[in-house]
This record gives C-alpha cells, sequence and structure tokens, in this order.
C-alpha cells in the first residue's frame, strides 16, 4: 500500500509542478494590454486612381493609470507602406484643415479614452498597394509610448456608414464637394 500511495503521489506531484509552470507562466504576461482597442477601421479606397492614402479610426481605451499615446504602427508591406503615422487635423492659417504628424503622438488620458475619427486623430495609411474594399479585414500592429504594442483586424468601411461623423467635422463644407484639403485629412 504504502509503495502504491508514494506512485499515486509522484503523479501529482508532477501534476503540480504542471500547473505551477502554467501558472506562473500566466503570472509573467500583462494581465491585460495597457491600450485596448473596439471598432477599428479603415476608410475604404476603391480606385487607387483617386487615392492611394487612407485612415485608421477607431475607439483606444488606456487600461493603466499614466498617460499613453499612440506613436503609429506598421502594417503589411504588401497592402501600403509599412510605417504608420499618428496624425491629426488642425485648421491651418488660412483656415483650411490640414492633417499633420501627431507630434509625440496621440494621447489617450490615464484610464481613458481616445476617438480616432474623421477630421480629428487618425493613424494614416501611405501609398496603398491595392485598393481597400469595403468589408475587407486588414491586420495592423500598433505600437504605444509605453512600449507596449497591439495587433489589431480593423474593417475597411466606406465614408457613407460614417457619413455623419463626416459632416460634423466638414461644417459648412458638408454639401460640397470636399477640399484637397479635407480629403487630404484621411
Ligand atoms: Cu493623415
Amino acid at each position: 500500500m504504502t509503495k502504491k500511495f508514494r506512485i499515486v503521489s509522484t503523479a501529482l506531484a508532477a501534476i503540480a509542478l504542471a500547473l505551477t509552470a502554467t501558472l506562473s507562466g500566466c503570472a509573467s504576461a500583462p494581465a491585460e494590454p495597457s491600450v485596448t482597442a473596439t471598432d477599428v477601421w479603415i476608410r475604404a479606397i476603391p480606385d487607387l486612381d483617386e487615392q492611394t492614402m487612407t485612415g485608421l479610426f477607431g475607439n483606444f481605451t488606456n487600461n493603466t493609470d499614466t498617460e499613453i499615446k499612440i506613436l503609429g504602427g506598421t502594417i503589411d508591406a504588401s497592402i501600403a507602406d509599412e510605417i504608420l503615422d499618428a496624425h491629426e487635423v488642425v485648421m491651418d492659417d488660412a483656415g483650411e484643415m490640414v492633417m499633420q504628424e501627431a507630434v509625440g503622438g496621440i494621447p489617450i488620458p490615464a484610464n481613458g479614452q481616445v476617438e480616432l475619427k474623421m477630421g480629428g486623430y487618425h493613424v494614416m495609411l501611405w501609398n496603398l498597394k491595392a485598393p481597400l474594399e469595403v468589408g475587407q479585414k486588414v491586420k495592423v500592429i500598433l505600437n504605444f509610448s509605453d512600449g507596449s504594442s497591439l495587433p489589431i483586424e480593423a474593417v475597411v468601411r466606406s465614408t457613407e456608414t460614417e457619413g455623419e461623423h463626416y459632416h460634423e467635422s466638414e461644417g459648412e463644407h458638408h454639401h460640397g464637394t470636399p477640399t484637397p484639403a479635407t480629403s487630404m485629412s484621411n
């Protein structure tokens, strides 16, 4: 009986060891990414003759007690230029809305959120290699100022489905053709 018990206890010890290994494996990984994202989408570009750049939008949540900035990201080089830039839209001296690099990154307040939207903050995709069709899913990796990064699958949408946002940010121009500056904004 003693011998039998010993075998059983050895087996249990092995299981316990395996469990310990599994648990410590989990413990060493962050419980939750410092930044999480929802509703991430990219504006469709069905015709590269019209435009070869577009923007990525969505809601980003900072799960930490410290401000974190979205620095930019990367994308597969078969889709666009590999490096994605953090951008913002501002009014220039002439009163035109223009986009520019968000210097230092796009801030997400501690324990807060930022919405990347048309006419505001966005992540820029340059030199698309192929048209981006509505419904297509695109993988990107975004990089943050705390050194973390987040792989995201963004869905390609048309601006029509985001019409309200677009018009809001365009103000009085919403019935006209977008000015070059406005179309630059994404
Ligand atoms: Cu831009």
